[in-house]
């Protein structure tokens, strides 16, 4: 029906089966021959960082980026991400900068886990400790614009879990107000190496990268194949796709603030998707022309029109909390923005997007920067299981386990007959040997 054909004009690719975009298939095709799908090349640049180790991740930036990397500039560390906050171009950034890591920090420091401490059994406690990884890695996209806002939501969430060392990872050479960005969140350093070569030797390791506990943030296609690939060998946050917003929309909607949350979201990038949905066919209509005026000073107009026109959608339907709410449980967007009159009746019922914004006074751009909460959300149906990039990421829990000599006699009759019921004679011993009696 209605909803299926919207699911299937919407619903990207696997992964696994996506197409370079022309710029990259043509390297590719030089690089390991015509044809070469992108999780092949992937897997090649991952196994030769994993065995050759630097000369690998060398040869991979010469090749894939055309810079040559020396061990001088492999690192920027506290001294050149301190020189950058007094670059000129910098400068007038760090006020808002610092204004968005306040909020961010406000916001993530809640979610710190505390341990919790359980009485199973008399004599017998049971915890659940969060233990922070001792290392991780924020991976940041350079691609047409210097993302400096996913600086701050990885690297302050990993500082607030406790990481001892937090490495910012991305292509050569690091943007100078990538480099404050990643000062004013307190990132220990820089790593000046990007896509899958960059992952490969975050989570192996090599003679002058040291290897990580936990690689997170976005990235292009080849990234996000590369961490799949290293996934065990490591801890990832996720695996992002291109970008989507789900708007709700009801009559009471200002439809010029809702295109231009619509064009918020396709200047992203050609591939990313913006949806409007809304009871009320004339607010339709008026967003549509309201795109067209609105395209026509876009800085980046070329980007939004043909995301749009590709995975742009405006949906009637009879029934918000009916047939909206359906799709949005169908999607489960990365973004919802719900413009009702009465945002919470509909978000209330919301149980899969990564992030909701209520209201016509909260676009998602005040979450992707400002707001507090994580831009790093879950795409592409993602959210069904997985949640925004958080505290928890950076946090193991560690199970403790305490037996008074009472304890040990409260639980040894189940332990033996468990044991031998499994054949595990050791088992069964290793308690009774403690048992007085
Ligand atoms: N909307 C993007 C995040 C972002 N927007 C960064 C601007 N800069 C994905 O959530
Ligand atoms: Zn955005």
């Amino acid at each position: 029906d209605g909803l299926e054909a919207i699911l299937q004009a919407v619903r990207r690719p696997p992964m696994a089966e996506m197409e370079a975009p022309p710029r990259a298939r043509t390297v590719l095709d030089r690089l390991f021959g015509p044809g070469t799908r992108p999780v092949e090349a992937v897997r090649r640049i991952v196994q030769s960082v994993r065995e050759e180790g630097d000369t690998a991740v060398a040869r991979w930036t010469r090749e894939l980026d055309g810079v040559e990397l020396s061990p001088e500039r492999l690192w920027a560390g506290p001294e050149a991400m301190e020189a950058a906050l007094q670059d000129p171009a910098v400068a007038p950034v760090v006020p808002a900068l610092e204004a968005a890591a306040a909020t961010i920090t406000a916001f993530h420091r809640r979610q710190i886990a505390a341990p919790i401490f359980e009485t199973t059994a008399p004599g017998v406690v049971v915890g659940w400790v969060p233990t922070p990884v001792q290392r991780a890695a924020i991976y940041v996209p350079a691609g047409t614009a210097p993302l400096l806002s996913t600086v701050l939501m990885g690297v302050i969430p990993a500082r607030l879990a406790g990481v001892a060392e937090v490495v910012v990872a991305t292509p050569p050479p690091a943007h100078p107000a990538i480099l404050a960005a990643a000062r004013v969140a307190g990132a220990s350093r820089v790593l000046q190496v990007g896509g899958a070569q960059a992952i490969a030797a975050l989570a192996y390791g090599t003679a002058s990268i040291p290897r990580v506990d936990v690689i997170a943030g976005p990235g292009n296609l080849f990234v996000q194949l590369a961490k799949r690939e290293v996934v065990g060998a490591v801890g990832i946050d996720g695996l992002a796709g291109p970008t989507e917003v789900l708007v709700l929309a009801d009559a009471s909607a200002n439809p010029r603030w809702v295109a231009a949350d619509l064009l918020a979201q396709a200047e992203h990038a050609p591939d990313a998707a913006a949806i409007v949905v809304s009871d009320a066919p004339a607010l339709l209509d008026e967003i549509d022309r309201q795109l067209e005026v609105q395209l026509e000073t876009l800085p980046r107009a070329s980007v939004a029109a043909e995301s749009l026109g590709r995975w742009g959608a405006a949906v009637a339907c009879r029934r918000l909390d009916v047939e909206g709410l359906q799709l949005a449980e169908a999607i489960a967007p990365e973004h919802l923005q719900v413009v009702t009159a009465d945002p919470l009746v509909l978000a209330g019922k919301v149980r899969r997007a990564g992030a909701v914004f209520l209201g016509s006074h909260t676009p998602e751009a005040l979450g992707d920067y400002a707001a507090g909460s994580n831009h790093v959300l879950p795409t592409g149906g993602t959210a069904r299981f997985a949640s925004a990039l958080g505290v928890h990421v950076f946090t193991r829990m560690t199970s403790w386990v305490h037996a008074s000599p009472g304890g040990l006699e409260q639980l040894a009759r189940a332990v033996r007959v468990l044991a031998r019921a499994e054949g595990l004679e050791a088992h069964a011993r290793s308690v009774e040997v403690r048992q007085s009696s």
